[in-house]
């Protein structure tokens, strides 16, 4: 075995392009989190590293379909991200951004590295073009018609009806998402990385040197190699991005996946002046984290970087995760079915760590997993409130009602073979965490933790020293062995429940310090006759209601979604006519309060002119009459209504919506509408002459 002397731990990095979900926290940011919090309580030296990776086509299609700028994107996910992994004790030691200048100075310089070392391919090869926007398209940029299940609005990576992977050649009829113009194949070049010449170093040096990496990352290289590895390029013609950094590049910058992994260099860089301890030191242990979609690129591009590159440790595991489905469903951002982080710290402020228990308890390692909250709910309430919280509180009740609310001395001349074997679980306890966290097996260190916490129960079951009357040397005995038990599980939890292991030295009134891992496996960590705080409540009850509430976010948010995505796919001319209209009646939203109602201003206003949007067969441009002023709004009805026909009408509108542009129109409100059973959209509109301008209560 290796010895190492300093740990570098990455969680791969966020697209900016939205919140995270339950399911990134349990593939890559939970475990690193774990793995850190335990390497520092060993006092290791360690650098956690991350931040938001704001290249590359999602942050433009994001940008796109709000029509906003994709700095504005990448600023508004930044911080939410930022914010709320922060909130659930994910403790990076830097959460960086790939946007800032360091981080274009990093890649570009290992760019030209590589490029002067000469171990880049040129090649020119045909590509689709926007003539009208003059750019080059993105897979993801270019729509059609899927050629295996005839969805028009397939895209040229990926058709997301029938799931096939495309490449935009077998798209039918492709056009140009940016602008519907037919995109034409133009020449282009690019440098490329020849993987094939990495392939005997990737098999034997990094592949088989690591047979104890993981099943599902080991066999996944394993066949990524066996089937040949290919030259990939590592540019890209756009206008977002890092850059190329040599003569005759531009409008080219660099692959957002050769760019991104470097960002866990240059966060490290803007960290701390000793960035190259941790980068080029060969006893620096790397570690990447990340979910399975991701291990092409940490365990064959990267490396293959790394190793071009010369002078940079290669990491040393790679442990992903799989993925964590949601109620048996794949998560999906698109359709809004997942569980934000944002949102969760909002409706359970306070009860971080009963997530973090139920997403390690069913951390996806070596198979997909499932989270439901029903499994959240009773995790919570029979492990976490009934097991561990429970014991806790017993003791301490126990030790203010029958020690004096003192520690008790343990009187050794009556020790008996109870409490030997109590001790005996404490340390055997710390060992077996010890090699979970070690071999990245992050639930079974958890159920040690619990396991130790029901032992506890039993032995205070069995000793009973509320039946004991003024036998004080059993009473002090147990009630002695059970607080030093309490002060071990603490120890034992922070990695994974920091909050609690927190709270939990506040009522021994022992300072954080006490968490240092080498104070484990001992009974003297609290002093006989020292004065401990009450007990305070570790967890609380998770109620039915709650997770009622919860269960319907999750079904009324993919309904919500789905109707705006409609909305989305109309307003970008994605949807056939009439398709897919449905007069189902949808499920009820979660319930808001007065105050968030009356944030929604509702007026009445009469339609004045309408007219159809150019090269958008589903809008209308409507001019509204609202009583104190005249204004625009896009709708979305053209297929429902002739333009002549609404002239006249009386409806109700949104009127303090944020404004919106729709091909170039900028839209300042929505009309209210229902769907009648045959799924034509109608209007809802005041019964008889209501005064344009007044509130719809
Ligand atoms: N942003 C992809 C992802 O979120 C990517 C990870 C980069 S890690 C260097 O799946
Ligand atoms: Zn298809």
């Amino acid at each position: 075995m290796k010895e190492f002397k300093r740990h570098l731990v990455t969680a791969a990095l966020p697209y900016a392009n939205g919140p995270v979900h339950i399911g990134h926290l349990a593939g890559n940011f939970l475990p690193a989190d774990i793995y850190v919090r335990y390497l520092r309580a060993k006092k290791e030296d360690v650098k956690f590293i991350c931040g938001t990776d704001e290249h590359g086509v999602p942050i433009t299609i994001r940008a796109m379909k709000e029509g906003v700028s994709p700095q504005e994107i990448v600023d508004r996910f930044y911080k939410i991200i930022d914010d709320s992994l922060r909130q659930m004790g994910i403790s990076f030691d830097i959460f960086s951004r790939t946007s800032k200048q360091i981080h274009h100075e990093t890649s570009q310089a290992f760019f030209t590295t590589l490029y002067e070392k000469g171990l880049f391919e040129e090649r020119e090869s045909e590509q689709f073009f926007d003539e009208e926007k003059q750019l080059f398209l993105a897979d993801r940029y270019i729509t059609g018609t899927c050629p295996k299940c005839g969805n028009p609005g397939a895209y040229g990576d990926q058709c997301e009806k029938c799931g096939s992977s495309l490449s935009p050649e077998e798209l039918i009829e492709p056009k140009s998402a940016l602008s519907n113009s037919v995109p034409v194949k133009k020449v282009t070049k690019h440098w490329y990385l020849p993987l094939q010449n990495y392939e005997p170093w990737l098999k034997q040096g990094l592949l088989e040197g690591h047979p104890e990496w993981k099943n599902n990352v080991y066999g996944q290289c394993k066949s990524w190699i066996d089937s040949g590895l290919h030259a990939r390029a590592m540019t890209r013609d756009s206008n977002r991005g890092v850059k190329v950094p040599i003569e005759g590049a531009e409008g080219k910058v660099l692959y957002v996946w050769f760019d991104a992994p470097i960002g866990y260099i240059s966060a490290t860089k803007e960290l701390t002046a000793q960035w190259s301890d941790y980068w080029c030191q060969e006893d620096t242990k790397l570690v990447h984290f990340l979910g399975k979609d991701n291990i092409v690129f940490h365990c064959i591009i990267f490396p293959a970087m790394l190793k071009a590159h010369g002078g940079f440790v290669l990491p040393d595991n790679v442990p992903a995760n799989e993925f964590l489905n949601i109620e048996g469903e794949k998560v999906s951002t698109s359709r809004n079915w997942a569980v934000w982080v944002d949102e969760y710290v909002k409706d359970f402020p306070d009860m971080q760590d009963a997530m973090r228990y139920t997403l390690c308890a069913n951390m996806p390692e070596n198979k997909d997993n499932d989270f439901t909250w029903k499994d959240f709910q009773e995790r919570n309430n029979s492990e976490l409130v009934s097991i561990l919280g429970n014991f806790v509180n017993r003791a301490f009740v126990l030790m203010h009602k029958l020690c004096g609310g003192k520690v008790p001395p343990f009187h050794m001349e009556h020790k008996d073979e109870k409490d030997d074997a109590l001790f005996e679980k404490i340390v055997a306890t710390k060992k077996s965490i010890e090699g979970s966290i070690e071999n990245y097996r992050f639930r079974e260190g958890l159920f040690s933790v619990i396991d130790l916490a029901r032992e506890g129960n039993k032995y205070l079951q069995d000793k009973e020293p509320w039946k004991k009357g003024d036998d004080q040397i059993s009473i002090d005995n147990c009630l002695h062995m059970c607080l030093q038990l309490c002060a071990n599980l603490a120890i034992y939890m922070n990695p994974f429940l920091p909050f609690t292991a927190t709270k939990l030295c506040r009522m021994m009134k022992v300072m954080d310090r006490m968490l240092e891992w080498e104070n484990g496996a001992s009974l003297k960590l609290l002093q006989k006759g020292y004065p401990l705080n009450p007990p305070a409540l570790l967890f609380r009850k998770v109620e039915d209601e709650e997770i009622a509430v919860q269960k319907e976010k999750l079904s009324a948010g993919s309904k919500q979604l789905t109707v705006d995505s409609k909305q989305l796919a109309v307003d970008n001319g994605q949807l056939a006519g009439g398709e897919e209209q449905s007069s189902q009646i949808s499920a009820l939203k979660s319930q808001i309060n007065f105050e968030d109602f009356d944030k929604i201003d509702l007026r009445v206003a009469t339609i004045i002119a309408a007219e159809k949007v150019a090269k958008a067969d589903k809008l209308l441009k409507l001019t509204l009459d609202m009583g104190f002023e005249t204004r625009t709004v896009v709708s979305g009805i053209a297929l429902h209504y002739a333009p002549e026909e609404i002239i006249g009408k009386q409806v109700s509108v949104v009127a303090n919506l944020a404004p919106r542009k729709m091909k170039g129109i900028e839209s300042n409100g929505m009309i209210l509408m229902a769907e009648n059973a045959e799924g034509k959209l109608i209007f809802i509109s005041p019964a008889a002459g209501a005064m344009n301008g007044s509130s719809v209560k």
